[in-house]
């Protein structure tokens, strides 16, 4: 018997589906090739005689987040959202190249994007603002929170509300611990958490949950670094909207924002109408993007493979 499914957790090859009648399933992807990842929809048939169930097929993505992996590849990390909340605090130390970064993917991921600083509790308004005022300056709607003094959970609601989003981060920042906020049922799920080196929980898998009044909401694991699939980047901007505004007035129409004479993108930065700190990243993320071309190879098409195979 084969029926349609939404994946809600995926750790590699296990998986966990739930149908149109809610009822959740282990399942494993048939064939090696087959990647899927939480949020997909998925064609799926039970084995009645093994107890399994198996997923035939992923069907059309409206959408999907992916990374490059350290051979340049696309690789998808989930499917089908509306909307990607990139969370930071101020402890562990935030490394916002990574928040740069994920909101590179989401708008190369066609994406709405939104960037939430949790544990407002560790930070006075003074570091708060410095820490987000290139996001604020680049058109992404910023929030701000406290989990553990339940602050700032009112907007976010708010903006979480009827989107299918994930959040996404470095690991610390409290993803897993908003998500229980947000969504009662999630404190039940203890399963895919792991200890990590130092004794503290860590989420090891993504998980898809139903928020309250309406839409869903993915917790995925912790990053130490992320780079967007380089074949989805605009090659011009990478993704970041400042530069591709500004990026109109350069003198060269193929310019990079490097070091060529009439960069407009450059010299925004200079006189500090471009955050410096995000120019810097975007310089960053140009290295990396030309670096990963060449791990990836000559002869390589969009889709990371040869062309010869
Ligand atoms: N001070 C403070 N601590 C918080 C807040 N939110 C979460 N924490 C703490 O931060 C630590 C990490 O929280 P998690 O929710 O596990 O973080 P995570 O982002 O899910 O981490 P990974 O699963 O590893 O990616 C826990 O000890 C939480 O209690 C907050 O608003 N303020
Ligand atoms: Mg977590
Ligand atoms: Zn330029």
């Amino acid at each position: 018997m084969s029926f349609e499914a939404q994946v809600i957790a995926a750790y590699g090859r296990h998986l966990q589906v739930r149908d149109a009648t809610g009822v959740c399933h282990d399942a494993r992807p048939f064939g090696r090739k087959m990647h899927c990842v939480c949020g997909d929809r998925v064609l799926c048939q039970s084995d009645a005689a093994h107890g399994e169930v198996h997923v035939l097929e992923i069907l059309p993505r409206t959408s999907v987040l992916s990374r490059s992996t350290l051979r340049g590849d696309g690789e998808p990390v989930v499917a089908n959202l509306s909307l990607v909340v990139v969370v930071f605090a101020p402890l562990p130390s935030p490394d916002l190249f990574i928040v740069d970064r994920y909101l590179c993917a989401a708008s190369s991921a066609g994406l709405r994007a939104l960037v939430l600083l949790n544990k407002g509790d560790l930070i006075d308004g003074v570091s708060d603002s410095a820490l987000t005022e290139g996001f604020s300056a680049a058109g992404y709607p910023v929030l701000r929170c406290s989990t553990t003094r339940s602050e700032g959970l009112g907007p976010l609601r708010e903006a979480l509300h009827g989107e299918t989003a994930v959040f996404v981060g470095q690991s610390g920042v409290g993803k897993s611990s908003l998500i229980g906020a947000l969504v009662p049922e999630a404190q039940l799920v203890t399963g895919e958490l792991d200890r990590d080196a130092e004794g503290r929980h860590t989420t090891t898998s993504s998980r898809l949950y139903d928020l309250p009044g309406g839409g869903q909401l993915i917790d995925s694991p912790g990053v130490r670094d992320f780079a967007p699939a380089i074949d989805m980047l605009e090659p011009r901007s990478l993704g970041f909207p400042e530069v591709d505004r500004l990026g109109v007035a350069c003198r060269f129409q193929d310019c990079q924002h490097l070091r060529e004479p009439g960069c407009a993108v450059r010299e925004a930065a200079e006189t500090g109408s471009f955050d410096a700190r995000r120019y810097e990243s975007y310089r960053r993320l140009r290295r990396l993007y030309a670096q990963l071309r060449e791990a990836r190879g000559p002869g390589r098409n969009a889709a990371g493979r040869s062309q010869r195979e």
